[in-house]
């Protein structure tokens, strides 16, 4: 029995010493220990051994017990100790390598100029608002005093959700006024900035989608005095304090009477031409149209539950694009959606 202990105590020695990964130490470990391993095996019989071999061969099995539980220990520590050095070899990582750089971008030419406008807005006191751009056709176009059956109402012209053409994306930023006119009294004063949506193909001028900001003021005696009066200096903030306006009637079916507002070319001062040639800027126009405005229709305030006879307002629009192409003069109106990084890069 002593030489079968020794015997075990060897080849476990060896085969320990030979185990290389933590499974292979793993399952050594229940072959050599374990309830059916060969130590177990030899105690086992040392039932027939007589009571004076029976503790000198007890203290040799513990003694051998003990040295492979050592010896697993040891390799456990060495095999632990190898395999975190592999892992680390290989995944090891050069810092010396230079990184790739991370390209900074920055605001889009459309908000930079959205962004000042909305300033000297604010400044002056005006609320910016926000709304949807799924709308019903009641507030894009019925309480605006544009009827059933108007041009622009067209299923040609507006994209339409339903069927009835009661749900449909906004044509113009307008029906948040009567949004807000519904929640707020008078005096009020907001701007309304945002997209809209018009079946348009797109060329160098047109889109189906493309920005508006429009204005709305109304109070107690506010008049055409009013409109042009506060105008005049917002675009004078905007373009330059030397800039020469005017003023031409137009028609809209929400303001009642309504204008245009153009501003003197800066290129050729309103002559319309430039060393002898078609002014480029204008056109040969000698002026640059700017927005639209007007009083209020009476009806339109009576539609958001407004007295007619007690307030009046003023209303303009303007289309953001085109403003943002006259500043940064921009030819072609598709570049500011195109997202071209040769054009962005430019701002
Ligand atoms: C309410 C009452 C009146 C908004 C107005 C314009 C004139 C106008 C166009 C300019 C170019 C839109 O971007 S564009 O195509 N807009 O000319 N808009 S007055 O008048 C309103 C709006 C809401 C309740």
């Amino acid at each position: 029995m002593k030489q079968q202990l020794e015997a075990i105590k060897l080849r476990a020695l060896q085969a320990l010493d030979a185990a290389e990964t933590p499974a292979a130490l793993d399952e050594l470990r229940v072959k050599l220990l374990g309830k059916k391993g060969e130590l177990t095996a030899v105690l086992k019989m040392m039932g027939k051994l007589s009571p004076e071999e029976r503790p000198v061969m007890g203290q040799l099995a513990n003694a051998v017990r003990a040295d492979i539980e050592a010896k697993l220990e040891e390799r456990k520590t060495a095999i632990n100790a190898a395999v975190l050095e592999a892992k680390l070899a290989a995944e090891s990582i050069d810092v010396t390598i230079p990184g790739d750089a991370v390209e900074l971008g920055h605001q889009h030419p459309m908000n930079m100029v959205l962004q000042e406008i909305k300033e000297i807005f604010v400044g002056l006191g005006y609320q910016v608002v926000d709304g949807p751009e799924v709308e019903l056709a009641s507030y894009n176009f019925t309480r605006l005093n544009i009827e059933e059956g108007h041009p622009s109402r067209d299923r040609s012209d507006t994209f339409y959700f339903t069927d009835d053409d009661a749900v449909l994306l906004r044509t113009q930023t307008s029906p948040m006024q009567i949004r807000y006119m519904e929640e707020h009294k008078p005096p009020l004063c907001m701007l309304a900035p945002g997209r809209v949506f018009r079946k348009d193909e797109a060329d160098a001028t047109h889109s189906p989608m493309f920005h508006q900001i429009e204005g709305l003021v109304v109070d107690e005696h506010i008049t055409m005095g009013d409109l042009k009066g506060a105008l005049v200096a917002i675009m004078k903030k905007i373009y330059g304090e030397d800039s020469q306006m005017r003023f031409r009637p137009h028609h809209f079916p929400f303001t009642e009477p309504s204008c245009e507002m153009d501003m003197q070319c800066h290129k050729c001062h309103g002559t319309g031409e430039q060393g002898g040639k078609v002014c480029s800027t204008c056109h040969g126009e000698g002026w640059i149209e700017l927005l639209g405005a007007g009083m209020v229709h009476p009806d339109v305030l009576a539609n958001c539950g407004i007295d007619p006879e007690k307030y009046s307002g003023f209303a303009f629009g303007m289309g953001l694009e085109r403003m943002a192409m006259g500043r940064l003069k921009i030819n072609d109106l598709r570049l500011i959606f195109d997202n071209d990084m040769r054009f962005l890069n430019q701002f």
